[in-house]
């Protein structure tokens, strides 16, 4: 059989592929950040018009759906993820009517859209939130979020020890003295899970979306709206980087969030096809993850392990086997795996990879880029080869807008101009998550390299024209051709199961494994050529020549096809 025979894989075409209702198995799902993607009215910001006036790149591209992060109407004082109203669409970025265009636009091309939903926490400026401020301590106005009196003879100490994930305490004190949880920023007042006037809103929220047309939902911090606030409040130090992993953290992965889910999951089988859902946690990966894509929860859930993982041989093979392995404890039946390298969150994935294993990426950004300098050609190439080495894993992919540019992190953004919550909260010490937010560009040139008419909200620096689209649709050998010859390569051959054979090689460093139906991914952790195993290579990750007697050279992948 070939590799272009229809009988190998006979819904290879994205229409086929979309109408099944369980599409999101096997999808490579694109995260577009709307205020960095494209800018259609001139005022620096992206907007839905200009995501609507791109999607036949991402046509083009060949993924299967898009994911938004949010658009809500906002103060921005995380990047949209404060919301003011969960059922609208902020100014800036456009109107409800955009948003249906975008919608109606991307499933004429059967593309699925995806929206973020943040049920952790709202904005301070949320009018639930100022009701509160309003509102005397105990009255049901403050009982949807989390306030309590202060510890100390005044009041004056934080009623327990809980911390911020952006530095500091997690409480903040307001003008009559009680205090109020924020496990973001300030500007994020957590929401109180216990009350039933939330989780009902959450619902009518799904189903408000879901009304639109959206064909799924990722969950914000999935893991932290149940939380124990029986008096004493317990101690909880360290966030959720350790935890007892059986569900007793009074913050984090509590039992009780199962039953939330069930009920979400309800909503979403009000729909036909069923509604998908994608939880975001970032406990440490465990067989408790997978717990959140039971079929009668969320479905599905980020596995992060692979985008913690620094390149090394041994630390990827660890990853996928555990990954595959937790997932089979609870998911067979449910979401299937899911992978990710970046996301707007963590360093990009071409800058990343070429730290030494010791430097943690986050402290990398707060040096701006210095600690240690890096060489990007490496992390290129490394990044090259571990992305087909993802897109050959059985299950879904996850990809962050730009890195089909091969975008590296934009390290050196000056500290003033740095927007991220997290630099503000640490005075500076933890730069943050801008790095990898910087608008995209489209052009070689052009006040925002073709982003938008002026400059954008985010510096650019100026070589980030060299990673332009347009550039990029002309070079053979650029990052954009890869990722597309790799994402319709991807469409012909993945399969549904969720295991894979590894192959034994006699070189130290190679990374080799089987697909069920012959596909396979060989990658070069070592620092010398490696000859090719028979089979005929199909993709090679820096675009030697495909010929059987070219070596694969270090740091760098090949796909083989061996029925
Ligand atoms: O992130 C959740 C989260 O805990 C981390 O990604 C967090 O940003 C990191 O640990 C900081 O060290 C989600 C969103 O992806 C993120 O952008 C939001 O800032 C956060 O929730 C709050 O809504």
């Amino acid at each position: 059989m070939s590799l272009t025979d229809p009988d190998l894989h006979p819904q290879v075409d994205r229409q086929s592929r979309s109408a099944r209702a369980d599409w999101w198995r096997d999808a490579v799902v694109y995260q577009v950040y709307p205020r960095s993607f494209a800018d259609s009215d001139g005022d620096g910001i992206g907007d839905l018009q200009g995501l609507r006036s791109r999607l036949p790149y991402l046509d083009a591209l060949g993924i299967d759906a898009i994911w938004l992060t949010p658009f809500y109407p906002s103060p921005l004082a995380d990047g949209g993820y404060d919301i003011s109203d969960h059922r609208d669409v902020d100014p800036r970025l456009g109107t409800l009517s955009d948003f249906d265009q975008l919608v109606s636009d991307a499933h004429a091309l059967h593309l699925k859209v995806i929206v973020d939903i943040v049920p952790n926490h709202t904005s301070v400026v949320h009018p639930w939130f100022r009701e509160a401020l309003d509102s005397a301590p105990g009255s049901p106005a403050r009982d949807r979020y989390i306030f309590r009196n202060g510890r100390g003879p005044h009041g004056e100490l934080p009623p327990s020890d809980w911390k911020s994930h952006f530095g500091g305490s997690a409480w903040q004190r307001v003008e009559d003295g009680q205090w109020y949880l924020h496990l973001f920023d300030t500007a994020q007042p957590d929401l109180n899970w216990q009350n039933p006037g939330i989780r009902q809103y959450f619902l009518d929220t799904l189903r408000f979306w879901a009304d639109r047309g959206v064909d799924g939902f990722r969950v914000d911090v999935a893991h932290s709206l149940a939380k124990d606030l029986s008096e004493p409040l317990r101690s909880q130090p360290t966030l959720d980087r350790q935890l007892p992993m059986d569900g007793s953290d009074p913050l984090y992965d509590r039992n009780e969030l199962h039953d939330i889910y069930r009920s979400w999951r309800a909503v979403f089988d009000e729909y036909e096809p069923p509604r998908m859902a994608v939880a975001e946690l970032w406990t440490p990966t465990s067989s408790r993850t997978y717990l959140y894509a039971r079929p009668d929860e969320l479905g599905q859930v980020f596995d992060f392990s692979l985008l913690n993982a620094p390149w090394d041989r041994n630390r990827f093979v660890e990853v996928i086997n555990t990954s595959i392995a937790d997932h089979a404890s609870h998911a067979q039946d449910g979401g299937g795996l899911t992978w990710v390298l970046s996301t707007h969150d963590v360093p990009r994935h071409a800058s990343r990879l070429a730290l030494p294993s010791a430097v943690a990426p986050i402290d990398w950004v707060s040096s701006h880029g210095l600690q240690p300098l890096i060489d990007e050609d490496l992390g290129r190439r490394r990044a090259h080869a571990a992305t087909l080495m993802m897109l050959a894993l059985p299950g879904s992919a996850y990809l962050f807008q730009g890195e089909e540019l091969g975008l590296p992190e934009v390290a050196d953004i000056p500290i003033d101009a740095v927007q991220d919550p997290i630099a503000h909260r640490t005075g500076g010490a933890v730069k943050g998550r801008d790095g990898c937010r910087v608008p995209l560009p489209w052009q070689s040139d052009g006040a925002s390299f073709g982003f938008g008419e002026q400059q954008s909200w985010l510096p650019q620096p100026p070589w980030l024209g060299r990673y332009a689209v347009q550039a990029q649709l002309v070079d053979g050998r650029s990052s954009l051709q890869l990722y597309r010859a790799a994402l319709s390569l991807r469409h012909a051959l993945q399969t549904r199961e969720t295991h894979l054979v590894w192959l034994s090689q006699d070189v130290d460093g190679a990374l080799h494994f089987r697909r069920t139906n012959g596909w396979e991914c060989l990658v070069n952790f070592s620092n010398k050529p490696i000859p090719l195993p028979p089979g005929q290579p199909i993709l090679r990750s820096d675009c030697t020549p495909l010929g059987p007697g070219t070596p694969l050279n270090p740091d760098t992948a090949v796909w083989l096809w061996r029925p």
